[in-house]
């Protein structure tokens, strides 16, 4: 990836939020990125505005939801596309390790030339193995009616719990019906993804991912009963609602 010297002045108000859309840019321009993912962006962005670009109690509750349901998965694997990989590599490598999960690369627009860049990029922020890119393990699934039907025998076909930031509903529908669970990191609380996940993490990958690492190894220590019980106690229809609640309640204050 081009390395650019950053345009952002740091006293710039917004400057963290114009820092992570000129990692975008720079994942555009080495072509890990696509430039609807410029746009997804966006939106993601909208969404983040309203929460006050803050990690909700909501999205922390999630998040441990998430770590403990990773750590008790027989195969877990984290699902990245090409913003995940421009925005948090290394976080993606570090959640991995710890909690024994394997990463796939796995696209909406699909291309061979792109799977094989985010693999590299992946491994060089300290992925070990990258699933994705190999047409002799690739298999289908019938279920989902996009380029992410494509997926790797040995990851996301075989996998109980699958982690999929930044998610177009049709696959998280597809990986549900599979008998997998589901669980997103979304912007969007009203996403058919956000709904249709077994847990949804309202939150901002870049601030999500880093805290996920950390629960997960804080977690890695419990003992398994206790993992289930998180896991247990953890209502997503419920979150979502109360973080819907919060959005409506930041707003109400502005009308004030
Ligand atoms: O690299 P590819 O080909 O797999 O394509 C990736 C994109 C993101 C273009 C593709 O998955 C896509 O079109 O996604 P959607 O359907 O636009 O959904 C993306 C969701 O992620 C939206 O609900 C956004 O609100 C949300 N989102 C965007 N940026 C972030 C985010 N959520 C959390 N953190 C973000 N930084």
């Amino acid at each position: 990836m081009m390395i650019h010297m950053s345009k952002v002045s740091p006293l710039h108000p917004r400057a963290e939020s114009l820092r992570v859309r000129e990692r975008l840019v720079e994942g555009f321009e080495a072509s890990l990125v696509v430039p609807e993912g410029l746009a997804a962006h966006g939106r993601g962005e909208a969404f983040d505005y309203i929460l006050g670009e803050q990690t909700t109690e909501h999205a922390k509750r999630a998040i441990e939801a998430a770590s403990a349901m990773l750590l008790l998965a027989k195969h877990p694997v984290i699902s990245v596309n090409g913003n995940v990989a421009a925005l948090v590599p290394a976080e993606i490598a570090e959640l991995a390790k710890a909690v024994g999960a394997k990463i796939e690369v796995n696209l909406f627009h699909g291309s061979a030339r792109r799977e094989s860049v985010i693999a590299r990029w992946l491994r060089k922020h300290g992925a070990k193995e990258v699933l994705g890119t190999s047409v002799k393990f690739s298999t289908r699934i019938k279920e989902v009616h996009s380029d992410r039907r494509k997926v790797d025998r040995r990851g996301i076909a075989a996998a109980d719990v699958v982690l999929v930031p930044l998610e177009d509903g049709d696959r998280t529908e597809a990986l549900k019906k599979l008998g997998k669970r589901v669980i997103a990191i979304d912007l969007n609380p009203m996403s058919r993804t956000a709904r249709a996940a077994d847990v949804t993490i309202v939150d901002n990958i870049v601030r999500a991912l880093p805290l996920m690492a950390k629960d997960a190894k804080r977690l890695s220590r419990a003992q398994k009963t206790r993992l289930h019980d998180v896991v247990r106690h953890f209502d997503n229809k419920a979150n979502l609602g109360a973080t819907l609640e919060f959005m409506l309640g930041r707003l109400k204050n502005l009308i004030k």
